[in-house]
C-alpha cells in the first residue's frame, strides 16, 4: 500500500501532473507515511528521473519546469511536517547568476534540482555581489554555493565572488560551484572553484560528491 502510494506519486511528478502529486502526497501524509519518505521515497524519486532523462537529452526544459512546478505542489505538503520533524536538508546551497549578469533561466533550474534533490536552496536572484553570498552564507550557514554566469564578460565576476570567500576567512567552509553556456573545466580550475557542472542535473550530482567528502 505504501510502496504504491509512492510510486505512483513519482510517476505522477515524472509525467508533471501537479494536482496528481497534491492529491497523493496528502493521501500519503493521511495513510500514515512519514514526510521523509514521502519526500524521499516519492517526490525526489520522481525529479532524480527528471534529471537523469534530462542529462540524456530524453527531456527538455518545458519537462523539467513542469516537473519543478508539480514537485512544489507536494513540497508545499511536506515542508511544514519535516519542519516539525527536525529533519534536516541533505545541505544548504545559496544559488545565484554573478554580479553583473541577469540571465537566470539555467540557474533556475539548477535550484529546482537541487531542491528536488533535498538540499535547501537559498535563491539570491541575479546580478548577485560577491558580497552578498558571503553575507547569505553566513546567515543560513551554508554548505555550499551555485554561481551561474552566461556572458564571457560576467564570468569573471566567479574569480571575484571566490575571492571574496578568502578575504572573509570561508573558502574552506564553503564549496563552490560554477556553471553556465560560456564555462568550461578549465576556466573552473582556473579561478579555483570546486567543480565545474555542465547542466543542472550534473549540478546535483557534483554537489552530492563534494559534499559527502
Ligand atoms: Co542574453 N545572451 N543577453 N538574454 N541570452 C546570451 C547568453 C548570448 C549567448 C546570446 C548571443 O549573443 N548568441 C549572449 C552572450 C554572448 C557572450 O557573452 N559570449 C547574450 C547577450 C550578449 C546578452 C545581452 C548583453 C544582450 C544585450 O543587451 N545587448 C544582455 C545581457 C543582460 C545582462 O545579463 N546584463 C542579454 C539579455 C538577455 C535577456 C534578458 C533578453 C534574456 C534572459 C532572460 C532570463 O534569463 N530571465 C536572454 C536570453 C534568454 C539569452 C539566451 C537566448 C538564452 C539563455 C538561456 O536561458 N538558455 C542566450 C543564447 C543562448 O544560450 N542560445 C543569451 C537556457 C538555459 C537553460 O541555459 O543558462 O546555459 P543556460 O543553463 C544551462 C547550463 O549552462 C547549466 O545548466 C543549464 C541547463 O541545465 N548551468 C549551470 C547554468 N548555470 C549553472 C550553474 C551551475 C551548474 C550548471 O552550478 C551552479
Amino acid at each position: 500500500m505504501a510502496a504504491a502510494i509512492l510510486e505512483q506519486l513519482s510517476e505522477a511528478l515524472i509525467k508533471g501532473q501537479a494536482p496528481a502529486v497534491k492529491d497523493l502526497t496528502q493521501k500519503a501524509i493521511d495513510s500514515g507515511l512519514s514526510a521523509e519518505m514521502i519526500l524521499n521515497d516519492g517526490l525526489v524519486a520522481g525529479m532524480s528521473v527528471i534529471g537523469e532523462r534530462f542529462k540524456r537529452n530524453e527531456v527538455y526544459i518545458p519537462e523539467v519546469l513542469i516537473a519543478a512546478r508539480a514537485m512544489n505542489a507536494g513540497m508545499a505538503l511536506v515542508k511544514p511536517l519535516l519542519k516539525a520533524a527536525g529533519i534536516k536538508a541533505r545541505g544548504v546551497v545559496c544559488c545565484a547568476t554573478v554580479k553583473g549578469d541577469l540571465h537566470d533561466i539555467g540557474k533556475n533550474l539548477v535550484c529546482m534540482m537541487l531542491e528536488g534533490a533535498g538540499y535547501e536552496v537559498i535563491d539570491l536572484g541575479v546580478n548577485c555581489e560577491p558580497e552578498k553570498f558571503v553575507k547569505a552564507v553566513q546567515e543560513h550557514k551554508a554548505d555550499a554555493i551555485g554561481l551561474s554566469a552566461l556572458l564571457t564578460t560576467t564570468m569573471t565576476n566567479m574569480k571575484a565572488t571566490i575571492d571574496a570567500f578568502k578575504e572573509a576567512g570561508l573558502r574552506s567552509k564553503v564549496k563552490i560551484i560554477v556553471g553556465g553556456a560560456p564555462l568550461t573545466q578549465n576556466f573552473s580550475d582556473e579561478i579555483g572553484a570546486d567543480g565545474y557542472a555542465p547542466d543542472a542535473a550534473s549540478a546535483v550530482d557534483l554537489l552530492k560528491k563534494l559534499l559527502a567528502k
